[in-house]
């Protein structure tokens, strides 16, 4: 995925320059940091908009971006987390622009971050937050890139999936700890990865826990263990309607 992601950002920059990334209006655009809003909700839920994915193939094809990005919101979703990755995902940066035009609660662009291009460029398409995956980053990219986010006045999840992980990483530029329940490499989901971890997460973080989650009692149990944000993406979209799925878990 990273060697995927370096070629097709150093294709971005030569078709759109810095200086024309940053002359889009969504610059000026005041961010709403989700972090803030997880910490005053009770549901914490950040609803995921997902086509489809390596682990399960087709999820929902057939729903427009819009449609399911105020589902959401009027369900009270906390966030919606919009992937851009097309090659494993079938996300576009399209996707984020549409979203953005259909609500005004904060929008995560959910992508493998490897370059600093990347986060001027979810700023300049509207995200109100970046998402950073340790796994695939030394501690200093998780450094310059979340306090270049920071200056941009985007709030920064960073994703852990072990204790190395989250060690390594643990630093004042981090609004949010997500703790990714799935195994990237073998996809298998094991809710247990978030209470275990959780005790290591300081308290200045906002924690969220990330994958698999299917039920209001697995949110219950969560929340037990200090979680505030809960990513849900595969369980609303299998379904005809993912903002009324994602009510349920919400009232
Ligand atoms: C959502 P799920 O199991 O509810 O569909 O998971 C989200 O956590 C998952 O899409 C995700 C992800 C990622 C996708 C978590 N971290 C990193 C791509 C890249």
């Amino acid at each position: 995925i990273v060697a995927d992601k370096r070629q097709e950002v150093d294709l971005k920059k030569s078709l759109i320059t810095l200086p024309q990334l940053e002359a889009s209006v969504m610059m000026e655009r005041t961010s709403v940091s989700l972090a803030e809003v997880l910490r005053k909700s009770n549901s914490g839920i950040i609803a995921e908009h997902k086509r489809r994915s390596p682990s399960k193939s087709v999820i929902n094809q057939s729903l427009s971006i819009q449609d399911v990005a105020k589902g959401y919101t009027n369900a009270g979703a906390c966030g919606i987390s919009v992937l851009t990755d097309g090659k494993y995902f079938g996300g576009s940066l399209d996707d984020l622009v549409l979203a953005r035009a259909s609500t005004n609660i904060p929008i995560l662009r959910k992508e493998f971050i490897i370059d600093e291009y990347q986060i001027i460029e979810a700023k300049a398409y509207g995200a109100d937050v970046i998402l950073l995956i340790a796994a695939i980053l030394s501690k200093e990219e998780i450094k310059t890139l979340s306090e270049l986010a920071k200056g941009l006045g985007l709030d920064v999840l960073l994703e852990v999936h072990n204790e190395e992980e989250l060690e390594k990483s643990l630093m004042p530029s981090l609004d949010m700890l997500g703790v990714n329940n799935r195994n990237l490499k073998t996809f298998e989901v094991d809710l247990d990865i978030s209470k275990s971890l959780s005790v290591k997460i300081p308290d200045d973080f906002v924690k969220v826990s990330e994958s698999g989650i299917s039920s209001v009692k697995a949110i219950r149990d969560l929340k037990a263990f200090g979680y505030k944000g809960f990513l849900i993406g595969e369980n609303f979209m299998k379904t005809d309607n993912p903002g009324e799925n994602a009510k349920k878990f919400i009232d």
